[in-house]
Formats: C-alpha cells, structure tokens, sequence
C-alpha cells in the first residue's frame, strides 16, 4: 500500500465520492473536508448518498462541517471542476432534478464515464441491485436501525479506545468481513452489478450504496465500489495515466486532524 505524504496537493483527472451521509452524525465529514481540500481533480461524481434525508427525517444533525463539505464542493464547481450528481436512494428526493444543470453541476441518474484507453463504465449509484440480495441481509449490511444502532456502539468502542490510545476499530468492518452471510450478499451484489453491464454492452461499472471500496476485474468486466464516508473514508479515483485506484483516509485516532492518504 503506497502511502502519500501528509502535506500537498493529490492530482487526479477524475474523482468519486459517495456516501456521504450529510445530516447524519455518522458522517466523518472532517475527513472528507481533507480530501477536497488537498484533491485537484477536472471532473467529480458524486455517486449518491451525499445527504441522508432519511437520517434527517428522524432527527435532523447538521453541525458546520457538513455545511463546509457543500461550499467546498461548490467552491470546485465555481473553480471550473465539472461535477456530476447521481443522487441515491438517501437523497432520492433530488432524483426528480436529474437532466438539470445548476452552474457546472449536472445532476443524472446515472453517467457513462470513458476512461482515456476507451473503456465505457456505468457510473451509478447502485441502490438498483438490491433485488439481487435478499433484504434481510441487504439489510443488515446497509439498513437503517441495525446499522445506526451498530454506529452508535461502534462510536462508544472508539471513544474508549481512543483513550486508551489504540488505533480506531471498525465493528462493523469486522462483522462485513467475518459473518458469511454478508460476504455471500456483498458477493451476489456484485455478480448482479457485473452481469447488468456486460448485458448492456459496458466494460465496467462503477458505483457506492455498498460501503465496502473494492476494484476488482470479473474477466471482461471491471467492477469498483468507492466505499464511504461514514466508515471507510474511501474515494476512487482516476490517475493522469487514466489507472483506476482507490485512496483510503486513515487516522490513526479519530480525533486527530492529521489524516493520511493512502492509495488502496
Ligand atoms: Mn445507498
């Protein structure tokens, strides 16, 4: 895992980002204000989930960062960054936008991106496939109550960890990685992504709603998910080179600002 420096600028072509859970108190929006504020890029998707109106229909959590993760996002636009909105099933509500432009954000339900060696990949936000799994277990990968409640222990453990001075634990990563039925589901979701884009003629796909990053190539089909920001702090992005790659935000302790960025 190649490691970049704390300090300086990430150039890129292209970057996505997606689930981002703003309005909800699990998004690490401090880690994302990082990212933008170090990330050069011409073109950013933002692949869905960006606000959690489901989140906020229950209770509304809006602390200054979220508010700064929109200006910074604005201020790229207004700098000439062309931005691509996919909205998913947490912000569906800006889906009846979709075919709108507002200054250099287009809003769509879903985007072909051509890579520079001329691959063709369907960017969207994914929520489409989860008949591809049964809702039980979708659920318990992404659902809301089990997942919230899950957050809220989880950020209870890290508290005290943190204390303790050990390095941050995802619980729910452990259960992602560890229970059968979640890989099983993370599995058929992902065949299911796959066998939707090779039938409609594309060389990939790229996509979120999941939170668990990953690029992986299915014989013919390439297949990335940019993960999260309520967990994995995970961005995919395309190189000058026009390579695919996945940059992961670390901290060591949550509360420290210093995050470090390392390609995945
Ligand atoms: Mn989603």
């Amino acid at each position: 895992m190649e490691a970049l420096s704390f300090e300086g600028e990430i150039h890129c072509k292209t970057l996505w980002i997606s689930d981002v859970h703003l309005g909800s108190a699990n998004c690490k929006a401090e880690h994302l204000i990082q990212l933008l504020d170090r990330v050069r890029c011409e073109r950013l998707y933002l692949v869905g989930d960006i606000v959690d109106m489901w989140a906020m229909s229950k209770r509304v959590f809006w602390p200054e960062s979220h508010n700064l993760v929109l200006r910074k996002l604005l201020n790229k636009s207004k700098a000439g960054v062309e931005i691509i909105y996919i909205p998913g099933n947490h912000d569906a509500n800006f889906r009846e936008f979709c075919g709108s432009e507002f200054g250099h954000v287009v809003i769509k339900r879903r985007h072909v991106h051509v890579t520079p060696d001329g691959r063709r990949l369907l960017v969207t936000h994914g929520d489409e496939l989860d008949h591809a799994v049964r809702f039980s277990r979708i659920n318990r990968l992404i659902g809301d109550w089990a997942y919230d409640t899950m957050m809220i222990v989880n950020r209870w453990v890290n508290r005290i960890r943190d204390r303790m001075g050990l390095p941050y634990w995802s619980l729910s990563g452990w259960i992602k990685n560890n229970v059968s039925q979640a890989e099983a589901a993370i599995q058929a979701y992902q065949a299911a992504a796959v066998n939707m884009v090779r039938e409609r003629g594309y060389d990939g796909i790229i996509c979120g709603h999941l939170h668990h990053p990953v690029i992986q190539q299915y014989e013919d089909i390439l297949y990335c998910n940019d993960g999260d920001w309520v967990e994995n702090c995970t961005a995919l992005l395309e190189d000058d080179a026009g390579q695919l790659k996945l940059l992961r935000g670390i901290s060591s302790r949550e509360e420290r600002s210093d995050v470090l960025f390392v390609a995945a």
